[in-house]
């Protein structure tokens, strides 16, 4: 491996250059998740460059959720985002076992409630109808990822009110307490930003960008059963969309 130079009489800007070297140092694995980077002296001094430019290229770094400083310690790289595939329905459990992640989630609120206007639309329910609302934030390793707000039909799963589902599964509960099958759903993404509660939850800076997932399962015969609207870290979260020509 033979060390990049940083050009300083090109068009590319010195920063710009000394923030892809750092990315493909980890992306390339010889940084590895939570080693220490060289201080922004070293790297002033090993380059030649001002110390100005080495946290401009720091800064983005860290912004973009691929560094983190730890303060008064110094500067170390991230872990890797969580890449879930958008091909099948799974849930959140099965999605973390997969790759090796403990899961979990913390219920925020349990409680039946009338259908807000996008719930009742989703769920084809009636304003005097009822629905559960879940609310939970969603943990990999303990590490929170995504706090998601759920509406199901009361009618359809009350017995899910007798216990606590605490760290458990909606999905195989719905499953093995309901006996519903989930056989589709239809989910946007979109940019958001939480509001202060949101981000405490999170354990991010208010204002940090999320991904806004909204998602509606069916069961057979394209019977709604599950409304839910989230929030997932985008410093630790991204989707693969497999396509076919
Ligand atoms: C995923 C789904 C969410 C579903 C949950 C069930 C996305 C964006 N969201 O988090 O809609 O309610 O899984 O997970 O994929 P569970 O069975 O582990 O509770």
């Amino acid at each position: 491996y033979t060390e990049k130079k940083i050009d300083k009489e090109g068009v590319v800007p010195i920063y710009y250059q000394l923030k892809t070297m750092i990315k493909e140092q980890v992306e390339g694995g010889r940084w590895k998740p939570d080693d220490m980077i060289p201080s922004e002296r070293e790297l002033s001094e090993k380059y030649k460059i001002s110390r100005a430019t080495v946290r401009q290229a720091i800064n983005e770094l860290v912004q973009e959720g691929i560094l983190y400083r730890k303060r008064g310690m110094g500067t170390y790289v991230a872990k890797p985002k969580i890449n879930q595939g958008l091909t099948k329905l799974t849930s959140f459990t099965s999605d973390m076992q997969r790759r090796g992640h403990k899961p979990g989630s913390k219920v925020l609120h349990m409680k039946v409630v009338p259908p807000s206007k996008k719930a009742a639309e989703a769920l084809m329910l009636d304003a005097e109808d009822e629905v559960v609302e879940l609310f939970r934030l969603r943990l990999a390793d303990d590490e929170p990822m995504a706090i998601e707000k759920t509406f199901l039909p009361l009618e359809k799963v009350s017995p899910l009110l007798n216990d606590s589902l605490e760290n458990k599964s909606l999905y195989a509960e719905l499953k093995e307490k309901c006996n519903l099958d989930l056989v589709q759903a239809t989910q946007t993404i979109e940019i958001s930003y939480p509001d202060q509660t949101e981000a405490q939850f999170l354990g991010i800076r208010e204002n940090e960008p999320v991904l806004l997932i909204e998602r509606t399962t069916f069961l057979e015969n394209s019977i709604p059963i599950e409304y839910v609207c989230s929030l997932y870290r985008a410093d630790r979260y991204k989707f693969t969309i497999e396509m076919k020509a």
